[in-house]
């Protein structure tokens, strides 16, 4: 299985969360991504939100996310991709690589649609995604206004404030989702970590289901983590280098 983080969208230009270029204005991710900042100054946590958006919409998938679309759309499928990611960079990078090999060896598959097993599992959710903040209907990001707070969208069903489709700290990760995740790790014999920090909890528990399991973690970060020294394996490199040159030979 392979788990990842913001570093792994740090090449394609998406700014990670924590450390000197993870800084929004002035405001650390612990103090926007909560619903407390919310309820408080939804204004300003729907601009953080907006402009994040904007700024992934223009970003790519880097070579990073592209050898390991290849790799997990190898015709044996074995592998679980798990990502903390809301930019979706994961999604698209396999959209492209299923659209090159739309079979993926196996011949199976329709084009356009990833199989099943090659989903990336979000466990923080996604950005393109809106829910309702009073009665959680979901729905398609929609374009917000951020001339003031009364201008912010609406749910069509209750008129609560919409927010967007992402965990916040304090809320409970999606059920189904965190116990596919540490299944995968507890079916892992190797658990691949790139591009996160490893503080952010239940998500960097993940990998430990490996460990306990009799299983070995090789990590891929430019610097050391919690995580770190239980690695078997340390790539200490940028993802978007080291995953091609681990994953294609082996792909
Ligand atoms: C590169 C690179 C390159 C740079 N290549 N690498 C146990 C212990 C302590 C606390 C807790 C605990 N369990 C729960 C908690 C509380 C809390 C928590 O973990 N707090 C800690 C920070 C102390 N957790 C929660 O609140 C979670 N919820 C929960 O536990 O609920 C319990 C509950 C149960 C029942 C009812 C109610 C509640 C929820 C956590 C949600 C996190 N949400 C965010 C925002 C998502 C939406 C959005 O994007 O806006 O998720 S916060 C932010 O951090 C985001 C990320 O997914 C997450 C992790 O960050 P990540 O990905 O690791 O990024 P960075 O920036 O930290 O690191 C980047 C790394 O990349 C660095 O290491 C660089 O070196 C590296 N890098 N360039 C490779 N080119
Ligand atoms: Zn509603």
């Amino acid at each position: 299985m392979v788990l990842t983080g913001a570093g792994m969208s740090a090449e394609s230009g998406v700014p990670t969360f924590r450390g000197e270029s993870g800084l929004w204005r002035s405001y650390r991710p612990e103090e926007l991504a909560t619903p407390e900042a919310f309820s408080r100054d939804p204004l300003l946590v729907w601009e953080w939100y907006a402009w994040r958006r904007g700024l992934i919409a223009a970003c790519e998938p880097n070579p990073g996310h592209t050898a390991l679309a290849r790799f997990m759309l190898r015709p044996s499928r074995t592998t679980t991709l798990v990502t903390q990611n809301v930019d979706g960079l994961h999604t698209r990078a396999l959209e492209r690589a299923h659209q090159e090999e739309p079979t993926g060896g196996g011949g199976l598959a329709t084009p356009g649609e990833i199989p099943e097993g090659a989903r990336a599992i979000e466990v923080h959710g996604t950005i393109a995604g809106d829910r309702c903040s009073e009665c959680h209907l979901r729905s398609a990001a929609v374009p917000v206004d951020l001339t003031s707070v009364d201008t912010l969208p609406r749910c069509t069903e209750c008129g609560g404030l919409l927010r967007p489709d992402v965990v916040w700290f304090g809320e409970a990760l999606d059920e189904a989702v965190l116990s596919a995740a540490f299944e995968a790790a507890g079916n892992a014999d190797v658990c691949l970590v790139a591009g996160t920090s490893a503080v952010v909890h239940p998500a960097a528990s993940v990998p430990l289901a490996t460990l306990h399991n009799g299983g070995d973690l090789i990590e891929v970060n430019p610097e050391s983590t919690p995580l770190s020294r239980h690695a078997r394996v340390r790539l200490a490199g940028p993802s978007g280098e080291v995953l091609p040159a681990l994953l294609d030979p082996l792909g």
